[in-house]
């Protein structure tokens, strides 16, 4: 499997490892995404034990509003994530290689 599929892949499994979790099976609940955001992404964005914080980004991501966050409202957040990650390594490449950011 190519580097891309398996990385799709883990994606998805990791949204229902963690939908399976409590309620319904095929949404996010507010705990499962605090749960999620701990385990998978804890290294990049820091586990974060602040209320305020989760309970902003749940209802940031939960688009339409309904008290969960399905698959749809997920993929948002892993685009977001890999832009910000996009943003970091673009920077990286170009201190590496001792230029200017291209723009500014
Ligand atoms: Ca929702």
């Amino acid at each position: 499997m190519s580097k891309c599929q398996q990385a799709v892949s883990l994606l998805i499994a990791a949204f229902y490892e963690h939908s399976g979790k409590e309620g319904d099976k095929l949404t996010l609940s507010k705990g499962e995404l605090k749960e999620l955001l701990n385990k998978e992404f804890g290294d990049l964005l820091g586990k974060s034990s602040d209320q305020a914080k989760l309970d902003k980004m749940f209802k940031d991501l939960d688009n339409n509003q309904d008290g969960k966050v399905d698959f749809q409202e997920y993929v948002t957040l892993v685009a977001c994530i890999a832009m910000l990650c996009n943003e970091f390594f673009c920077e990286d490449q170009s201190a590496k290689a001792g230029t200017k950011a291209a723009k500014k």
